[in-house]
């Protein structure tokens, strides 16, 4: 059977997730649309064969040829979407953040628990990257020891004008911070936040690069340089530092050529094409899931965990001291990690 899956937020990416649902992948179609544009909703319906155009969130949510739904919209109205299609029984895919602030995570941690059942897939794609997925292989594998420190760049050529200074924490550091929990099965006990000599490039205001200093529970130490006018590309590092040896990323996603004495390969342009394969994916196991009656990936304890950082990053950013983590109690719901 077919998967409905009806998409709130006509943006950039819930666009890409479009595409990738219609072109792309298999088992699922996209039913309904809705935006808090509806010019651009309706101009998204109509390039879809037999999607419905829905006046807002609700109305999607609640629809019966709605199977199951994709939330794509601005993260200060993801609480309200994941929360209603908890009420409503249908499982939901949420584009990262699950909320904006710890207050908001708790209330969907609530919901979901009250129903018993995971039914929130949250949108940290990073988890199936080829790569991640092979450092995180050789991490846990022990054949290099135990794990001592991680290195990690997030450097991002440029970001758009609405993009505020908090979000180098809050919306690109939080990919680090997710990578960080997943890779070392950990939760993050303190964070520290540097401020390096400040970019030209930077906008005003904006402290651009920053050191995001992450403390394991374990006492592994990841350090993350977040820089958001890099120019030059899209450039995602990330070294393990392991008692009997290490793991890299690899340099270059395609060929390294080799020429004259010198080589050479391709810096990504973009977060989209750098991880594209990452998020058909994820996509495609949430699919998967869903239709074998459940979902799977990054939990909502995850999405709580990561907004809980990111604020307790920010208060570090704004203090300049270390600042440690409080989480509530983990329920039983999430003591099962799925992937
Ligand atoms: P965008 O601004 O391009 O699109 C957001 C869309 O949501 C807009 O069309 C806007 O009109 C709509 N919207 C806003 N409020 C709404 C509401 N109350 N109801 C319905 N629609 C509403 O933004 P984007 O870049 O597509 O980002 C959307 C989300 O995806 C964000 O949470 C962002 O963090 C996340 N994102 C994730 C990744 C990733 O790498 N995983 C990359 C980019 C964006
Ligand atoms: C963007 O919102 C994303 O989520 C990208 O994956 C990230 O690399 C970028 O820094 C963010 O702005």
């Amino acid at each position: 059977m077919t998967l409905n899956v009806g998409v709130i937020g006509v943006g950039m990416i819930g666009q890409d997730h479009i595409r990738r649902l219609t072109h792309v992948l298999s088992g699922a179609r996209v039913a309904a649309v809705t935006d808090v544009d509806l010019d651009r909703a309706r101009a998204v319906a109509d390039d879809l064969p037999g999607a419905k155009l829905h006046q807002n969130g609700p109305a999607l949510i609640t629809d019966p040829d709605v199977d199951a739904v994709v939330v794509t919209s601005w993260g200060p109205t993801h609480e309200e979407y994941v929360l209603a299609s908890i009420a409503a029984g249908k499982q939901v895919f949420c584009e990262k953040p699950l909320a904006t602030t710890r207050e908001a995570c708790d209330r969907i941690v609530d919901a979901e628990v009250a129903a018993g059942r995971r039914m929130v897939m949250v949108g940290f794609m990073r988890r199936y990257d080829d790569q991640y997925r092979a450092m995180k292989a050789a991490v846990t594998s022990g054949d290099i020891g135990a794990p001592l420190i991680m290195h990690a760049a997030h450097r991002n050529p440029s970001v758009p004008g609405h993009y505020t200074s908090d979000m180098i924490i809050n919306d690109s550091t939080v990919h680090d911070i997710d990578v960080a929990r997943w890779m070392f099965d950990d939760e993050i006990a303190a964070v520290t936040v540097l401020k390096p000599r400040v970019s030209s490039k930077a906008r005003p205001g904006f402290n651009d690069p920053l050191l995001v200093l992450l403390e394991m529970a374990s006492g592994v130490l990841v350090d993350v340089e977040a820089m958001v006018n890099a120019g030059f590309g899209y450039d995602i590092r990330g070294e393990v530092v392991c008692e009997d040896g290490t793991v890299e990323l690899s340099e270059s996603e395609g060929t390294v050529v080799k020429r004259a004495g010198r080589f050479s390969g391709r810096v990504p342009a973009t977060w989209r094409e750098r991880f594209i394969r990452a998020f058909d994916l994820e996509f495609q196991a949430w699919i998967d899931a869903v239709r074998a009656g459940g979902t799977t990936g990054p939990s909502v304890w995850d999405g709580y965990a990561a907004t809980v950082a990111c604020e307790t990053g920010l208060a570090a950013l704004r203090s300049g001291v270390r600042e440690p983590i409080t989480l509530r109690a983990r329920p039983d719901l999430y003591k099962q990690d799925v992937a």
